[in-house]
């Protein structure tokens, strides 16, 4: 059975080209609902520590530095099939190739500042959301 919960971040560079509004809205609009919330900056050992799984590939370095360069908004978003639903509506990692209309081919700059995060499973949902909120943070 999928859970109802997601976790995301607007990226550094949908911050900067203040798109938060505009995203937020999409998001929405989509059916998911606002669980917990925080306009934040990673350091550099945090964002490691965040993409730890992807240490082997060639962009790690570029992508701790990408991400930890601005502040973000993490958010933990409610919905029925919360994870796949949100991965439908950001599309795909690459802007290029990610469906019309969806938050990626709408703001993303590159395959590397891609606008959005979502979770890519349950499991993975309830450790990234714990790695920004705690429990008393979550409504
Ligand atoms: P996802 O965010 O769509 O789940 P992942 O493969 O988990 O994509 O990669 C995590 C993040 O790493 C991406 O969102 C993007 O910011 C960055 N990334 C992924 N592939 C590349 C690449 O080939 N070049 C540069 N950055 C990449
Ligand atoms: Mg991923």
């Amino acid at each position: 059975m999928s859970g109802n919960i997601t976790f995301t971040m607007l990226k550094p560079d949908a911050v900067e080209n203040n798109h938060i509004g505009a995203i937020l809205q999409k998001i929405n609009e989509a059916g998911f609902r606002v669980r917990a919330m925080k306009y934040t900056r990673l350091t550099p050992e945090a964002a490691g520590q965040f993409y730890a799984v992807h240490a082997a590939r060639p962009f790690y370095a570029d992508l701790v530095k990408y991400m930890s360069s601005g502040p973000i908004v993490a958010a933990i978003l409610e919905k029925d099939n919360a994870v796949t639903s949100f991965r439908d509506l950001i599309g795909a990692t690459d802007p290029t190739k990610a469906a019309p209309g969806t938050i990626r081919a709408l703001f993303a700059k590159s395959i590397e500042a891609n606008a959005v995060h979502g979770s890519d499973s349950d499991e993975n949902a309830q450790i990234e959301g714990s790695f920004f909120f705690s429990a008393l943070e979550r409504f």
